[in-house]
């Protein structure tokens, strides 16, 4: 049956063609992780960065989005990073303090990110980043907008005695310094926290208290905001040094178009959730004059002196480079 065999031989050429298809297109696919919850506001500027890198990966690039907290909690993506568990990850330093205590310093920039890759202050962090992480930073996304302290009772001066406030390592030393007590927990617990009057507010930034009902729990928002919100791309070094110049273009290009194009929508989430705020009854409390400015050097004097009794080498030169004059 000459036909039939034909046939065959037709079906296992095609068959053949399928299986090399693969490993002759050389298709490398990275797994990407991010570190809060999937499609609220600290999130969307990854994804939309993966959707471009797989837009324009074509068959040699390919991010892998596993997801959000859910997969692997906010506390675990800098091991996982280093590690090679994941191979790039949408983090803030204050989640992987664990694996370099530097890594919170990005809050207390004062200059743009744009400023810092010239003046040798981003190539100090990423030597920092190399060493103890094995990675590197593709963008910045977060680089205007501060963090505010949140509440359900309100204060009249900068004192928070006899308040407990949700905390990460980024209000650590400030809220205690203001005579807080503090608790640490993942943004995931932040709401059951509030429900449950564990704690009587959180620090958080401008933006994002509406992905996550936040704003059903929270009367007050104290003003003045203060240091930076940081939220990057960053990537392990195995994994990248395994690409090709091709593969890295794309990456590198998606990225900086990221870091370049969040400052008009960081500026306009803010403006638009402060906005959202004051309709949901969110009442400001707002420092001015001398306790606006004793509030502001308590938050910077005491990060930088965390910062530096932690990293007595490193913490100097930051303070250095990522100071205002
Ligand atoms: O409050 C936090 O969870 C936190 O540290 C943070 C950092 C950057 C952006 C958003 C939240």
């Amino acid at each position: 049956m000459p036909g039939l065999r034909k046939s065959w031989a037709a079906i296992a050429a095609l068959l053949a063609v399928c299986w090399t298809a693969p490993s002759s297109a050389q298709e490398v696919v990275l797994r990407g992780i991010t570190s809060f919850a999937e499609k609220t506001i600290n999130s969307r500027g990854f994804e939309g960065f993966i959707e471009k890198v797989n837009e324009r990966g074509n068959g040699k690039i390919r991010i892998n989005y596993i997801g959000g907290p859910k997969a692997m909690p906010p506390f675990e993506v800098g091991n996982a990073l280093k590690n090679g568990v994941v191979d790039i990850a949408n983090v803030t330093g204050a989640f992987y303090t664990n694996v370099f205590p530097e890594s919170d310093a990005w809050k207390l920039t004062q200059r743009p990110m744009a400023e810092l890759r010239k003046n040798g202050g981003f190539d100090y962090m990423m030597g920092i980043y190399k060493e103890k992480m094995n990675a590197f930073m593709l963008a910045r996304q977060f680089q205007n907008t501060p963090f505010h302290i949140y509440l359900t009772k309100p204060i009249d001066k900068p004192d928070l005695t006899g308040l407990k406030l949700r905390i990460t390592p980024v209000y650590r030393e400030f809220f205690q310094a203001l005579g807080a007590t503090v608790v640490q927990t993942a943004p995931g617990e932040v709401y059951t926290a509030l429900e449950r009057g564990v704690v009587d507010g959180y620090g958080w930034p401008t933006a994002g208290i509406f992905d996550l009902g936040w704003h059903e729990r929270t009367k007050y928002r104290v003003d003045p905001g203060f240091y930076r919100a940081e939220v990057s791309v960053i990537v392990n070094l195995n994994s990248w040094n395994k690409l090709n110049t091709e593969q890295k273009k794309i990456i590198s290009e998606a990225a900086a178009e990221l870091e370049e194009s969040m400052q008009k929508v960081e500026a306009e989430e803010n403006a638009g959730d402060l906005a959202k705020q004051k309709a949901a009854g969110i009442q400001t409390i707002e420092f001015k004059g001398p306790d606006a400015e004793k509030y502001l050097k308590t938050a910077y004097d005491t990060a930088w002196a965390g910062i530096i009794k932690q990293s007595p080498v490193h913490g100097p030169k930051l303070r250095e480079f990522f100071s205002a004059n």
